[in-house]
């Protein structure tokens, strides 16, 4: 007998899938969601009754604009922007801006979905949003980049504001890109309204450890899992993918901390070196030469592996740190059969449904990316504070707070998975609390 609460959710996922065709990835991040929170309308019926769970699933603005730029050869490329505000309740809409030949509608909008819960458990004053393009920045010039960048923003900027909506970067978009788009912004609204983006230089607007940030955050909330267990991250063998901002300082944190990270990748291959990850030369070749992790193995004489899975490296700690559903059913077999004791996810939705069935399943310790990676934007809303208030912190201090953040967050997904009769179940907590409180602003609010 399928209870009320039920009914009413799968209802409403069938609107879903019928309003949004093909957004297959949108469709995963609600579903997730959506089978959490089963429990929180059984004992609150009125998110039903007052449409918030449908509300949630509504963004309340998706913006899709022409970027028009050329090429150092003259060439005329047009490329598509988005920008999805998907809630406000909480604060002015927050999230990055992902440029990856790969982006189209339903990536921004699993995003910025997934943007609303991560950005409700860091406990700070901001919604969830999301943007981006289907520009892929590989191969260009500083100079193409910053016209692309500029064309955006020429577009965007009618849309932000430090109270109204305030980008970050995600895949393809650093401190490079934020430049190019903060100068443009400030250039058209002649204003320097330091709090409109956040990932800005220190010498202009930006924070102490925001680049560190989600990287390390990921590392601290793997470090609180593993003593739920009376474990930590000393001493043990980590695998990480991706090499790009997260990835990076994610095996910074690893290291600091006592683990050893053997192995990263990017869409190219993986690299394995045992000895563990030589982090000065890897971000010299990623972030200076904005080169691959195959020149990385050849200038250390360690193996490259073309394609394959980054996952078949034995570990006892999992960092998907890439990009959505990059570790499937197949490799958390794997990751199991070696042994494996927790998988933190530093990107987001890395792990598809199947595979994190599969590792809950075999009792690994299992971090979902929008409690796991929340570091990044935690550290964004702090920078909007030191902006907001003209002042800036110091990295120890800054880190402290980070620290401070993700122990909070871990802290408030174990209670109230607990709470909820799924002790040691984190996927669950973190909707849930996360949910909750954003659900229980939007009734304060009226129907808006
Ligand atoms: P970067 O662009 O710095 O790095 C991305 C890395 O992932 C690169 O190594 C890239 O390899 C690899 N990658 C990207 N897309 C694919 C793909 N389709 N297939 C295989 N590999 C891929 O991005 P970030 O490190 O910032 O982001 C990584 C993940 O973390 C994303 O899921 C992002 O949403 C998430 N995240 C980022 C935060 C941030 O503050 N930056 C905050 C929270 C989450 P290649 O160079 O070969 O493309
Ligand atoms: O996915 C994410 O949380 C980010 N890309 C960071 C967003 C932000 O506003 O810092």
């Amino acid at each position: 007998m399928v209870s009320p609460a039920v009914s009413r959710l799968e209802s409403l996922y069938a609107d879903v899938l019928r309003r949004n065709p093909g957004e297959d990835e949108f469709h995963q991040a609600v579903r997730e969601v959506l089978d959490s929170i089963v429990p929180v309308v059984e004992r609150r019926p009125e998110f039903v009754e007052a449409c918030v769970v449908s509300r949630v699933c509504e963004p309340e603005r998706q913006i899709i604009f022409r970027v028009p730029w050329t090429d150092d050869a003259g060439r005329v490329h047009i490329n598509r922007g988005f920008r999805v505000e998907f809630n406000s309740a909480l604060g002015p809409f927050k999230g990055g801006l992902r440029f990856h030949p790969s982006v189209y509608l339903g990536t921004i909008k699993f995003l910025g979905f997934e943007q609303i819960f991560k950005n409700s458990l860091t406990g700070m004053p901001i919604g969830g949003g999301k943007g981006g393009s289907d520009f892929d920045p590989k191969g260009r010039s500083d100079a193409e980049v910053m016209r692309f960048c500029q064309s955006f923003m020429t577009e965007l900027y009618r849309h932000l504001g430090e109270y109204t909506d305030v980008p970050a970067g995600d895949i393809g978009v650093g401190g490079r890109e934020i430049g190019y788009l903060f100068g443009q912004y400030k250039r058209i609204t002649n204003r320097y309204e330091s709090g409109v983006l956040t990932g800005k230089g220190l010498s202009w607007g930006g924070s102490q450890v925001r680049p560190e940030a989600t990287g390390y955050g990921a590392a601290f909330f793997a470090q609180r899992m593993l003593e739920t267990r009376g474990e930590s991250l000393d001493g043990r063998r980590v695998v990480v993918s991706g090499s790009g901002n997260v990835a990076t300082y994610a095996i910074e944190k690893v290291h600091q901390l006592g683990g050893r990270v053997v192995a990263c990748s990017d869409s190219e291959g993986y690299v394995v070196d045992e000895a563990g990850i030589d982090l000065d030369l890897l971000k010299q070749i990623k972030e200076v030469r904005r080169g691959r992790v195959r020149e990385y193995a050849e200038a250390r004489g360690v193996p490259f592996v073309p394609g394959g899975s980054v996952w078949d490296v034995p570990c006892d700690v999992a960092m998907p740190s890439a990009t959505q559903n990059e570790l499937h059913a197949g490799d958390a077999a794997t990751l199991v059969a070696n042994g494996c004791r927790a998988v933190v996810e530093g990107a987001n939705m890395p792990t598809t449904p199947e595979a994190t069935k599969a590792l809950q399943d075999c009792g690994v310790l299992f971090a979902p990316g929008k409690a796991a990676n929340a570091g990044g934007v935690a550290t964004s809303a702090l920078e909007m504070q030191q902006n907001a208030s003209r002042d800036s912190w110091t990295f120890e201090y800054t880190e402290q707070r980070l620290a401070e953040i993700m122990n909070q967050i871990h802290d408030r997904c174990a209670q109230t998975a607990q709470e909820y009769g799924a002790p040691g179940n984190y996927v669950v907590g973190a909707n849930i609390a996360g949910f909750v409180k954003v659900a229980d602003a939007m009734l304060a609010l009226g129907l808006i």
